[in-house]
């Protein structure tokens, strides 16, 4: 277990070997397609995402969660058990028992895609924690503080990693740098990342 700052803490390959994980993601896909989402500018995102439990939109009119799919109209997947169990052990060793997510937003990164620096802050209880878990190629992940311009450590994560964000990095600043050219056995050329979140 690596502390990265006050109230972060990374699990390499905390996720590995997770079959059960993997098969889940794959119903979830399936229920809940990955799609570039708008920003209020009308940007496409790079970034693929999709959701279960409440999810995370963003569209012309802004960003906010909600739990309906716009692309279906029916509400976004439950959050299969195996995303729960991981979560629910991985809060648990850095200190956070007792954190339920009722939201998971999944990210998903092709070759060059990127997230620009922003603070995660739309989640009503801010003394719940986040917990990510990355799969699939590594991606260089920006971490900095709470005003944008603070300096940033810079962080690898790997396939299998998971990371707990409570405390005062709860609201820090971070980002994820443009993907490179890399290709996973189980994943292939893409990354997916799971944020877990108490929304409500
Ligand atoms: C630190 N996702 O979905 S995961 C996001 O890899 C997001 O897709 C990135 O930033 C990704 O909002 C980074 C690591 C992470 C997630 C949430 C955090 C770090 C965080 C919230 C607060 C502080
Ligand atoms: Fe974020």
């Amino acid at each position: 277990m690596i502390r990265m700052a006050p109230g972060a803490v990374l699990l390499k390959s905390f996720a590995e070997d997770d079959t059960a994980l993997l098969a889940a993601l794959q119903a979830v896909e399936q229920a809940a397609p990955f799609r570039h989402m708008e920003t209020a500018r009308g940007f496409r995102m790079s970034v693929a995402m999709t959701n279960c439990g409440l999810g995370w939109v963003s569209d012309r009119k802004g960003y906010r969660y909600d739990a309906l799919d716009p692309l279906t109209g029916r509400r976004w997947p439950d959050i299969p058990a195996a995303f729960t169990d991981l979560a629910d052990a991985a809060a648990s060793a850095a200190g956070y028992a007792g954190f339920v997510p009722d939201g998971v937003l999944l990210n998903r990164y092709d070759i060059g895609a990127k997230l620009s620096l922003h603070q995660d802050k739309d989640e009503a209880d801010m003394s719940a924690p986040i917990v990510s878990v990355s799969l699939g190629i590594p991606a260089v992940f920006l971490f900095g503080g709470l005003e944008r311009t603070d300096p940033k450590l810079k962080i690898t994560l790997d396939h299998g990693d998971v990371a707990v964000w409570g405390g005062v990095s709860r609201l820090a600043y971070h980002a994820i740098q443009p993907l490179k050219e890399n290709n996973h056995p189980l994943l292939g050329r893409q990354r997916i990342n799971l944020t877990f979140r108490k929304v409500r």
